[in-house]
């Protein structure tokens, strides 16, 4: 039996897509919209958007359907009020051409859309990418036996650092005044079940999509599309003719939250909305639980002698993982 869509029960057109948490049935254009109105109203709890003055925002691209669809939205919903860059940070993964391709994909959709793109490659600023690490992993799992010296880690460890520091960098330099990152409900919700299960208290009393920084040298950071899942995404980016990269990053089988993902993917078989009841509830009642309960919060109030970020300690995490792997990487030969 056709299905038609639910919206409000003015539409007759068919339902071409049921939302997962509320069940509604939606024509293409109703999802679509409905979509766009979930994240416009995270821009707008967020208040990153200025009336006055201007409102220079930088999306972190990736060339996968989470940022393309990201940018894709924020173009159609503000056409005007803001100035939109994006930003793709080279990674050097060679496999399958995966960051190559995710560059150019990146970078033709910002020329359609007429928004400046920029390229950070990491193997020029660090003397190292994604591949060399991938290489020394390996050797030094092989010399495990011989020696026990050295100690590496996953390859999204490192890949993630490089990622968030060099995008808050471009951002302090060229005066920002917020990232985007596609960080979609998938993904949260199966980090914060991995945080759950690590009791890692720093990462369970930080906000949810909007980290607003009040630090020198940070710039505050907003999900937008922390309630939408990753099937709502691809259908949207499906339905929209957006282009994407179909193909995972090679990596991400090795990835550790990667059962936990599919785990909460098939209860969400059963429990209809699981995913999003346990953010929307986590970050309504635990979160500021947590936060109160745990010890101050640290600041970042010092300035690394380096780089000149906000850091903890006289050195900040980046420089002393950066300069470590160099190290180990030239006894290696690599
Ligand atoms: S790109 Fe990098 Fe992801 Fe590939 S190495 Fe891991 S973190 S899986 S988003
Ligand atoms: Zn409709
Ligand atoms: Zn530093």
């Amino acid at each position: 039996m056709v299905k038609y869509c639910k919206f409000y029960r003015e539409c007759k057109s068919k339902a071409v897509y049921r939302i997962p948490h509320s069940n509604l049935a939606l024509c293409k254009d109703h999802f679509l919209a409905n979509v766009e109105k979930r994240v416009q109203k995270l821009i707008q709890k967020s208040h990153i958007i200025r009336r006055e003055g201007k409102n220079k925002i930088l999306i972190a691209l990736s060339g996968g359907k989470d940022s393309q669809v990201l940018l894709s939205i924020m173009k159609k919903s503000y056409p005007e009020n803001i100035e939109l860059h994006g930003l793709y940070i080279e990674l050097g993964i060679s496999d399958e051409n995966y960051s190559k391709d995710s560059g150019i994909i990146a970078q033709s959709l910002c020329d359609k859309l007429n928004i400046p793109f920029y390229k950070i490659d990491v193997k020029l600023l660090n003397g190292f990418n994604i591949d060399d690490i991938h290489i020394l992993k390996q050797i030094i799992e092989k010399n495990k036996q011989i020696s026990k010296d050295d100690q590496i880690r996953g390859e999204c460890s490192y890949c993630g650092l490089l990622k968030r520091y060099h995008i808050n960098k471009f951002a302090v330099d060229n005066d920002f005044s917020v990232v985007l990152t596609g960080h979609n409900l998938t993904d949260e919700a199966t980090s914060l079940v991995n945080n759950f299960f690590n009791i890692d208290i720093g990462f369970l009393k930080k906000p949810g999509y909007f980290i607003e920084s009040k630090t020198k040298n940070l710039v505050s950071r907003l999900k937008p599309l922390f309630y939408i899942s990753e099937e709502e995404i691809a259908m949207y980016a499906y339905l929209s003719n957006i282009e994407h990269l179909p193909t995972e990053c090679p990596y991400s089988a090795q990835a550790p939250n990667i059962k936990i993902k599919k785990t909460l993917l098939e209860i969400e078989q059963y429990r209809r909305g699981n995913m999003i009841s346990l953010l929307r509830r986590y970050y309504k009642v635990m979160q500021p639980e947590i936060k109160n309960a745990s010890s101050a919060e640290k600041h970042l109030d010092r300035i690394c002698a380096l780089c000149g970020s906000p850091t903890f300690t006289k050195i900040c995490h980046f420089c002393k993982t950066t300069e470590n792997i160099l190290e180990t990487l030239k006894k290696y030969n690599i």
